[in-house]
């Protein structure tokens, strides 16, 4: 037996502890207009609560600027139109006049003052949405297909989703006595001190942890990328159960090699009603055997992993108390968004439009935070739908309104056809500068140039007009799921990106690194050559992601090893 004595918990863990509601100090430094902001314990506690405390990057060098970044929690990302308008008038009244839609179908205010942290919450919460557990070591925003168009079952996926969203939201009193009734709670009170949620116990997760239901053969949430995953079966065109898949995540550090992207293992089949006890079965296994010492190595992806899918499947019986059946079939083919207008099963029609990463603004000749505004307010009946690839999706219109809000949104430069180019279609990119403070490299505000720019190489090399997936992310994080995108740029440094290979359009594949630093000036240089090989060796119809993993990476890794030998020679 070793005498080594166990590693101590990591210090998050100390401060679930020490107070389980989850309240800190929050109600009395937002009552305090002296306080700019929050401490650094509290800064933890608020991500419960679904804020982060940011400072402005781009004016770092003349000292810091608090803001804080609230992110929703939008279940599924459906919203009416009257909370559309909500969260218009709250980003123009308290943020940056921007919406960002998030990769997980929520939406987030950028640049808020300390002093409008409060009315944001609470009329969030007044339009029947919420922060709560948006952030922070719980269940975080349920995704869920968005898409209308294939199957009239996604009602019912969606329903079944929302009972997932109310079995696992956290139960904790201060969220509606700091924002609703704006009471600090008394942290010494008995009833606070041993405070304990029915599920989550006294200090919750050990991490974030993600749940997401698709419906094939779209998989448009990434969802092999979640801790749980759900994956609708329909059979006869009735939803019949799903496909359980536990133990994805994304997020690594550079230079790390404990920490790696995983994609979940698919365990077996649950029927509908069983959806519930899957979702706590798998939530308390994270919750039981998640490292607590070391938030690096937290996720349900290294239980997971470590333990192996047969563990994982045998624990899940066991807390069940039913038996995981054979998974059954399905295929996936794409993840990407149907822009434009579409037509649903219900013969409704659905619009969806391109969002340039995910960010919401007016700019000259293209007002489309004005052109949703008027949306919402003109046609009441219509449902918003935030898609997991930063994109905006209305849905339930009748024929009758299709001509009137396509010419609403043209008014503000808002097209419905031909919104953007292939290559600008399907990308994606995180946040990053100025607002993340954990950003290496810039991101949102790099990818727009960076896809022009590959789009003019594409036609000197002559691929013009093939999709590739490109996502961009400011550091390794991978929130914009770079590791699932053809060609990946993860921030290393300003100027600086790690270069990924190799997912496929199905979002069934993770891609692998290809080139540790390239430079953004480089770009040409870098890709020139990959692109020309594509364009000269491809087999008919070969994605480039496709032929990376084909030719490209075995010939980089086959190098890599050559030289390597080479090197011990010498
Ligand atoms: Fe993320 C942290 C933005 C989806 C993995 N993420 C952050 C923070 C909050 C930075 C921080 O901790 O200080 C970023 C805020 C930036 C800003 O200024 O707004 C941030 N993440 C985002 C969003 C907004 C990116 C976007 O382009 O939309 C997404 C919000 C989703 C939501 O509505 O809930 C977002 N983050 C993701 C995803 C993708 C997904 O879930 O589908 C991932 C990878 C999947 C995964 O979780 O494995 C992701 N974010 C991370 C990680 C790494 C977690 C890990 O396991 O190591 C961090 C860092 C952390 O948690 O310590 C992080
Ligand atoms: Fe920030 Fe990194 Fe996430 Fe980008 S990937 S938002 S830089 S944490």
């Amino acid at each position: 037996m070793s005498d080594k004595p166990p590693a101590p918990v990591s210090k998050n863990e100390v401060l679930k502890q020490r107070i389980p509601t989850l309240a800190g100090n929050i109600a009395a430094t937002l009552a305090d207009p002296a306080m700019e902001k929050f401490s650094e314990d509290d800064e933890q506690f608020i991500k419960f609560h679904g804020i982060y405390q940011q400072d402005d990057r781009d004016l770092r060098k003349t000292g810091k600027k608090w803001l804080v970044m609230i992110r929703g929690r939008i279940p599924g990302g459906v919203m009416t139109p009257k909370q559309w308008i909500t969260f218009d008038d709250l980003a123009t009244q308290y943020g940056n006049n921007t919406l960002r839609i998030t990769t997980r179908q929520s939406i987030q205010f950028h640049g808020v003052v300390k002093a409008g942290l409060g009315p944001i919450i609470k009329r969030i919460n007044e339009s029947m949405l919420s922060t709560l557990a948006a952030c922070g070591d719980v269940n975080r925003n349920i995704t869920v297909s968005p898409t209308p168009a294939t199957t009239k079952a996604r009602a019912e996926v969606f329903a079944d989703s929302l009972l997932v969203v109310d079995a696992l939201a956290p139960k904790t009193p201060a969220y509606h006595s700091i924002w609703v009734d704006n009471v600090q709670l008394n942290l010494d009170a008995p009833e606070n001190t041993t405070f304990t949620d029915p599920l989550y116990g006294q200090t919750y997760l050990p991490r974030k942890f993600k749940t997401s239901f698709v419906i094939p053969p779209s998989n448009d949430m990434d969802v092999f990328t979640n801790d749980l995953g759900y994956i609708a079966v329909i059979e006869g065109g009735k939803l019949v159960g799903y496909n359980l898949a536990v133990g994805g995540g994304l997020g690594r550090s550079h230079s790390n090699d404990q920490t790696y992207t995983r994609l979940a293992d698919v365990l077996g089949f649950l029927p509908r009603e069983k959806v519930v006890d899957v979702a706590r079965a798998v939530l308390t296994i994270h919750r039981d055997f998640g490292d607590r010492t070391n938030r690096k190595h937290a996720r349900l992806k290294y239980v997971v992993q470590e333990r192996g899918p047969v563990w994982v499947r045998e624990e899940i019986d066991r807390r069940t108390g039913f038996t995981l059946t054979a998974v059954r079939s399905f295929r996936f083919t794409s993840t990407g968004d149907t822009y434009g207008w579409n037509r649903a099963v219900d013969g409704s029609n659905f619009l969806t439009l391109f969002v340039q990463t995910g960010r919401i603004k007016d700019v000259a000749g293209h007002a489309m935070k004005t052109a949703l505004r008027e949306v919402a307010e003109k046609f009441p009946q219509l449902e918003f739908r935030l898609s997991g690839n930063q994109n905006v999706i209305l849905a339930n219109i009748p024929d009758t309104d299709r001509d009137a809000l396509t010419a609403l949104l043209a008014t503000h430069g808002v097209q419905t056809e031909n919104q953007a180019s292939v290559l600008h279609a399907a990308s994606m990119a995180c946040p990053s500068m100025p607002t993340c403070g954990l950003g290496l490299a810039e991101s949102e505000r790099a990818l727009p140039g960076l896809i022009n720019r590959i789009e003019k190489l594409a036609m000197e090399v002559g691929v013009a007009g093939e999709e590739i997936i490109i996502r961009t992310t400011g550091c390794p994080n991978g929130c914009a799921r770079p590791y699932m995108a053809e060609i990946g740029f993860v921030g290393k440094a300003p100027g600086k990106y790690q270069l990924w290979l190799g997912g496929n359009a199905n979002g069934m594949r993770l891609n692998q690194v290809f080139k540790e630093t390239i430079k953004e000036a480089d770009l040409e240089t870098e890709l020139r050559p990959l692109l020309t090989r594509w364009k000269a060796k491809r087999t008919a119809g070969e994605r480039f992601g496709d032929f990376a993993t084909r030719v490209l990476l075995p010939e980089a890794f086959a190098a890599a090893a050559a030289a390597k030998a080479e090197g011990s020679k010498s």
